[in-house]
């Protein structure tokens, strides 16, 4: 069997999600391929050399133009903060190295499609991590969608709802500064429900948005570990530069409509991505924190015993569960990691490219920046005009 020797860039919250999924990968999928852990890589080499050792790496690098080139890697994984990830993908792309890219794929528009031009050109693979796509559930809602058990969709309606931030004291972290992170809840929440409506509704046709930045300066940060942070007590404070909350309309191509919410301002929420979807023959409804079960209707089902069904996902039938344990022992967030590294190391294998690519991330980039249009100058913005 052929061995896939991965490089990752990024030891931090996504650094572990991948480092994990690789691990993972061989125990309870059969690959077409073997993975190697060959190397992690990151600027701090005490933590990098912990992390080596903690998740299991043969060794690590503190530079990624290093990792990039060794002739002895043939994935180069990015799981580090956006303003790095065009450099490092284009470089990796040119060593002819295949790359899975974190979301949002980059900084803007215009970024994101160099870095598909990159990828094309030098005929690597190339898969963005949008990973909600790889819950059972949300496989199961488009398998149940592409047989025509919803009907013709009407309605697309999306929240992302977390609340980490809601302390006006909270630290000035990178996600809150568009030089490293291109875009706040939009590009880090509405990234993952626009791919969600993308995969299962289909593409957008224009957009209007609003959006807020509630708090707008913070304490300079400290330290920084997942989503948590700490800055000295009488620090000097900076700029916020991103959007706290966005929300936006849409209209689909097959004239569907949309709603989108994301933001860091909702108090109580901490991971709260959910979704509905109201078509012709019935319903569908999910949420994250009860990801393992996805809400059906049915009109079609016998008068007078219609209603919404709690489909619980963890049958052997259902997409990647049979993979993981017995019926009704439910899965997590980790595992969603799994799902996608196994989508990319079999499209290796099988010489076919990887879904969602880079070419999902471009469109994701797309529709991100025709909504910040909208908001810059208040009215509907044409998808397809950026
Ligand atoms: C932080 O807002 C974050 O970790 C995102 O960056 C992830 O993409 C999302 O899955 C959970 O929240």
């Amino acid at each position: 069997m052929e061995t896939l020797n991965v490089g990752l860039v990024g030891y931090k919250f996504m650094g572990k999600a991948h480092s994990n999924a690789f691990r993972k990968l061989g125990m309870f999928f059969s690959p077409s391929m073997k993975v190697c852990m060959k190397a992690i890589c990151g600027r701090d080499e005490a933590w990098v050399r912990e992390s080596a050792e903690k998740f299991g790496w043969e060794g690590y690098e503190t530079s990624w133009e290093k990792l990039v080139t060794r002739s002895d890697i043939d994935m180069v994984d990015i799981a580090a903060p956006s303003n790095v990830h065009k450099e490092i993908a284009i470089a990796a792309a040119e060593s002819k190295k295949h790359i899975f890219c974190e979301k949002p794929l980059a900084l803007n528009l215009k970024d994101a499609r160099e870095m598909l031009a990159a990828a094309e050109k030098n005929g690597v693979k190339h898969q963005i991590g949008f990973n909600y796509r790889f819950v059972p559930a949300v496989q199961l809602a488009k398998k149940l969608i592409d047989e025509g058990k919803i009907g013709k969709i009407y309605h697309f309606r999306a929240l992302y709802l977390q609340d980490w931030i809601i302390d006006p004291d909270f630290p000035l972290v990178w996600r809150l500064d568009k030089k490293i992170a291109g875009s706040g809840s939009l590009g880090d929440l509405g990234a993952h429900v626009i791919d969600i409506a993308r995969f299962l509704v289909g593409e957008f046709d224009s957009v209007i948005g609003m959006n807020k930045t509630f708090i707008k300066e913070r304490p300079i940060v400290e330290k920084m570990t997942g989503l948590s942070a700490t800055s000295q007590t009488g620090a000097a404070k900076g700029q916020v530069t991103v959007d706290d909350a966005t929300l936006f309309l849409a209209e689909f191509k097959n004239g569907a409509l949309g709603s989108f919410e994301a933001t860091r301002f909702a108090n109580g929420h901490k991971n709260g991505m959910s979704f509905e979807i109201n078509g012709s023959k019935g319903s569908l409804k999910f949420e994250f924190e009860r990801m393992n079960e996805l809400q059906f209707f049915s009109s079609e089902d016998e008068a007078g015993t219609q209603g919404f069904r709690t489909i619980q996902v963890t049958e052997p039938v259902h997409p990647y569960a049979g993979a993981w344990w017995p019926a009704g022992h439910v899965i997590g967030y980790e595992h969603t990691f799994v799902h996608e590294m196994y989508e990319f190391v079999e499209a290796i294998a099988k010489d076919r490219q990887p879904v969602p690519d880079f070419n999902d991330g471009v469109k994701c980039c797309q529709i991100i920046e025709a909504v910040d249009l909208s908001i810059a100058e208040r009215q509907w913005i044409k998808v397809d005009n950026l």
